[in-house]
């Protein structure tokens, strides 16, 4: 694993934890951290003994959004020409689950990085927003079109047009996260969250994975076509075998990963 400046990086019994680390700042996204994040990411998406990722703040901020002061002088042309996007994009090339632990700010491009993971959790502490209009700015890096299929048209429109925060309790209900928990119990309870989905047939969590993005982000048509190939392949697989056979024995499963 290479060195990074503005995150940690730590293995926990197949659960790649990946800590933003710039809390001066509240964890804002300059391109340092969301490249050193995105390298992370495929670093353990590469690692057969990890099954999971799973990205945390501090229990003050998850990430307060991008970071206002490398923007704030660009021009139309250099925010088109900026590599934040291309590498914040990366993140859709990960196979492997990627869960987002949140406590305290999920801001702007904070909440754009959570909702571009695969399950969200948080801590009973933290708020949901994309106050990007007190800036004079859109969401650019997803939040338009996944919160709205999140929560709904009306919820984002209130969300993005009158900067309405998302309290924990409010998030899960709309059915923008998980879970909730106790803040000095979020970290550790998405970590065995996290444990228990890594600890399953890698390969059909993967391909389940690819097939609930195409529900995500395509039509129906589309999504049930993807569904079926995905799922005639998986009986190439010796983890569908075992799986079965496992079952049929009665006994624990035992995945290969193959
Ligand atoms: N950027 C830079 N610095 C930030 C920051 C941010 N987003 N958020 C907080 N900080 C810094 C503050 O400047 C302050 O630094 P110092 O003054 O101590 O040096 C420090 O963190 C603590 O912040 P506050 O003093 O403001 O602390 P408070 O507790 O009073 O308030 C807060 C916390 C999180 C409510 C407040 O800091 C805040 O409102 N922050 C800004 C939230 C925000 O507006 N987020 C959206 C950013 S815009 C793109 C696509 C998308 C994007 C970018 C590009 N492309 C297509 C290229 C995404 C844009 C965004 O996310």
């Amino acid at each position: 694993m290479n060195s990074y400046q503005l995150i940690l990086t730590e293995t926990k019994d197949r659960v790649g934890l990946i800590t933003l680390n710039r809390p001066k700042s509240y964890n804002a996204l300059n391109q340092q951290i969301l490249t050193e994040l995105m390298d992370a990411l495929a670093h353990f998406d590469k690692q057969k003994d990890i099954g999971s990722m799973l990205i945390t703040g501090n229990q003050k901020s998850f990430a307060a959004g991008a970071d206002i002061s490398s923007m704030v002088d660009s021009s139309p042309e250099e925010m088109r020409k900026s590599p934040f996007i291309p590498t914040f994009g990366l993140i859709r090339d990960i196979k492997k689950p990627i869960l987002a632990a949140v406590s305290g700010y999920c801001l702007g491009g904070g909440l754009e990085l959570a909702m571009s993971c695969d399950l969200i959790t948080a801590s009973e502490t933290a708020s949901f927003g994309q106050p990007e209009i007190n800036l004079g700015i859109i969401p650019g890096a997803g939040g338009t079109q996944r919160l709205t299929r999140a929560v709904g048209k009306s919820l984002a429109m209130e969300m993005i047009l009158n900067n309405r925060l998302l309290s924990a309790e409010e998030a899960l209900s709309f059915g923008l996260i998980n879970h909730v928990y106790p803040l000095d119990e979020y970290l550790e309870r998405s970590i065995e969250l996290a444990q228990q989905i890594s600890r399953r047939a890698p390969l059909a969590i993967q391909t389940a994975k690819s097939a609930i993005n195409a529900a995500f982000e395509g039509n129906l048509s589309e999504g049930l076509e993807k569904e079926r190939d995905l799922f005639y392949d998986l009986f190439a697989t010796e983890d569908q075998q075992e799986g079965m056979k496992a079952f049929l024995e009665k006994r624990p499963a035992v995945w290969s990963g193959r």
